[in-house]
């Protein structure tokens, strides 16, 4: 494959550009007419996320080599980030006749992918890119200095933002959106896997427990836990559920301190149990709360470290599950859009003003183009996410960590915690970083998310030596820790043609050339470069544990019901632990009332989200960041909405 290596230096790429680029000239073209060339011309482009087998595609229409119009195709391009930068930039090549424009910030490798596609089609039309560099920015031109005095201002655009701000809005409030980035979604929208929530009708609706999963969970509280006061009294309240459910064995087992108990133990018993209480308490309401905004998450599944299936995914149109994160946020933000709350992006909030007391009045911000925004507000929901995308500040916190890749946005920087700090806010579990088992590095080292519903819906590891090595469904600090300590510290994945026909997401895996493929598990061994009989004899091993719902070896207890890894073809995926989740962030209470060291709360100041800390205490459980932005976005909404009466 011929390397593409980026030419085109003057363009304002915030990524390197390592891809491979083509240009065709469709024989119905016209030929270029003496004053100017005509016509329609196409060009590719594999730097997106789409890669070899998604290319993306520009179809550009010059008129006496005037570009009058760029369609782009890019079907392997994430949905809700990548889709953003194929809405805005063709139409400002198109209005400045020039492919000198931004990348959109978060899409980078989609918006470079069409700058070079573009560039492409202009050599197959016998024309130089060079000269279609006019200087353009997305951004708007300076504004200048402004300011605005509102009800309630938000900081993020992310889910608790969206979230906090619509719910305020419905309250009768004005609010007003500060996103440092130029899209909506921050981390929300990276979001594959989908919510906890416990005892929801949808729950009822899978034929299969967990059976297991309570039992081990009670003996986990019991010798891992017994000093832990509030983990000991919800494994009795459970205990006693779990005893008159099996006395009268129907329908579904799962309850709200049981929800307590997974995220209790899985936080190692550090958490907040006050906000743990509420994530699980409000979170089969706040499923119905989406519902009523149009976004349904109704699939149920298991998830790392739940004893039940409780993570709650949508699907699409055939059925298929899909990323919550690119499916949720486009509903949220066109009901941020329906209640004309202003969103201004592109701007980034540098400090919460206060008065004379103390009492958070408002949010200073900049733009790209240096203007600054006041923004006075009588309430402040602080909902800036983590600090991910800040690998210095993880490294600072927990140098463990130093060098390891990151899943998160680039808004991900913890501006939110530090200017909490700022006026007095205490902060909790700073140095609680979660890395993520799952990890896939292409080969230009970009990093994707590969959810853990893959291991849920009955995915398992193996090593390099095409052993498996832990139980995959444990949570996110096990399996992690398992992954680093075998042959250079990454696994394959492997799933089958059954799993692939129900998940639009593995299809997107492979469509993105993630995979590798074979008809047989010799032949995917073959593959994928390890020993194949060795790796033949794991996947026997794996069904005869399947068939007998015990995993002898490593005490896995989620077994998914129809999959056991036998429908060919055959798929495997390298994965590697990345940074995920920053756990620790602004103290808040169950009020989501920013807290001051003395326990006290800041007046007027409010946070919810990633922003916070407390409720996943040293390791968060996948699908309780949807939770947690859904159950305190509302709640911050409506405390935010309360106090600006
Ligand atoms: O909550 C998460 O981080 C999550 C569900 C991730 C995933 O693996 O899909």
């Amino acid at each position: 494959m011929k390397k593409f290596i980026a030419l085109l230096s003057s363009f304002a790429m915030a990524a390197a550009l390592v891809g491979c680029s083509a240009g065709t000239k469709p024989e119905e073209n016209p030929a270029p007419a003496a004053e100017g060339v005509s016509g329609t011309f196409e060009g590719t482009s594999t730097a997106g996320i789409g890669g070899e087998a998604n290319p993306v595609k520009v179809t550009l229409t010059l008129e006496n080599s005037v570009i009058k119009d760029l369609v782009v195709e890019g079907p392997g391009e994430t949905e809700g980030i990548g889709t953003k930068a194929i809405d805005s930039l063709p139409s400002l090549i198109v209005e400045n006749n020039s492919i000198n424009v931004d990348v959109v910030s978060s899409a980078t490798m989609t918006s470079t992918a069409i700058i070079e596609a573009a560039s492409e089609a202009l050599k197959a039309a016998g024309l130089n890119p060079e000269d279609y560099m006019a200087e353009v920015s997305s951004q708007s031109a300076p504004v200048g200095d402004v300011t605005v005095d509102t009800d309630v201002v938000v900081v993020g655009a992310g889910g608790a933002g969206m979230i906090a701000a619509i719910v305020a809005a419905d309250a009768g409030r004005n609010v007003v959106i500060l996103e440092s980035q130029a899209i909506a979604g921050g981390n929300s929208v990276r979001s594959t896997g989908g919510m906890n929530a416990a005892d929801t009708p949808y729950e009822d609706s899978n034929e299969f427990g967990e059976t297991a999963g309570v039992e081990k969970t009670l003996g986990t509280a019991a010798s891992t836990y017994a000093d832990n006061e509030t983990i000991t009294a919800l494994a009795a309240t459970v205990k006693e559920q779990w005893d008159a459910y099996q006395a009268a064995p129907e329908g579904y087992y799962d309850s709200v301190e049981l929800m307590q108990l997974d995220t209790m133990i899985g936080g190692k018993g550090i958490n907040d149990p006050e906000l743990v209480k509420v994530l699980a308490e409000k979170s089969a309401d706040a499923i119905e709360w989406l519902g009523t905004v149009g976004a349904e998450l109704h699939n149920v599944a298991a998830f790392g470290g739940a004893s039940v299936k409780r993570i709650h995914r949508p699907v699409n149109a055939e059925g298929k599950v899909v990323s919550v994160g690119a499916y949720v946020v486009p509903i949220l933000e066109k009901a941020v859009n329906e209640r004309n709350i202003e969103v201004r992006y592109n701007t980034t909030a540098k400090s919460i003003l206060t008065d004379e007391s103390g009492a958070a009045v408002g949010i200073e911000a900049e733009t790209a183009d240096g203007s600054k925004v006041t923004v006075n507000a009588k309430s402040v929901v602080l909902a800036t996410g983590g600090f991910g995308y800040n690998l210095k500040k993880v490294a600072e916190l927990k140098p463990a960590l130093d060098g390891f890749c990151t899943t998160n946005a680039a808004g991900a920087m913890g501006q939110g915690i530090e200017m909490a700090e700022a006026v007095g806010a205490a902060t909790v579990d700073m140095d609680q970083i979660q890395i993520h088992p799952t990890v896939h590095l292409d080969e230009n080292n970009n990093a994707s998310l590969i959810t853990e519903g893959l291991r849920g819906d009955g995915a398992i590891l193996v090593n390099a030596e095409g052993k498996r090595f832990t139980d995959e469904v444990g949570t996110r600090d096990a399996v992690s820790a398992a992954e680093l300590e075998q042959t250079d510290g990454f696994a394959w994945l492997i799933v089958d043609q059954a799993m692939a026909d129900a998940s639009s997401v593995i299809q997107g895996y492979i469509s993105k050339g993630f995979t590798v493929k074979g008809e047989t598990y010799e032949e995917l061994a073959e593959a994928m470069g390890v020993d194949a009989a060795a790796f033949a004899q794991t996947m026997t091993d794996w069904k005869a544990a399947w068939d007998a719902k015990t995993d002898a070896e490593f005490g896995r207890t989620s077994f998914a019901s129809e999959i056991d890894l036998t429908k060919a073809p055959f798929y495997a995926l390298t994965v590697t632990p990345g940074i995920h989740h920053t756990m620790g962030g602004v103290k808040i209470n169950t009020n989501t009332e920013v807290l001051k060291e003395d326990g006290t709360a800041i007046p007027n100041l409010f946070a919810a989200g990633e922003v916070t800390g407390g409720v996943h205490g040293a390791n968060r459980l996948g699908g309780n960041a949807v939770a947690d932005f859904a159950v305190f976005g509302r709640l911050a909404g409506e405390a935010a909405a309360a106090n600006a009466k």
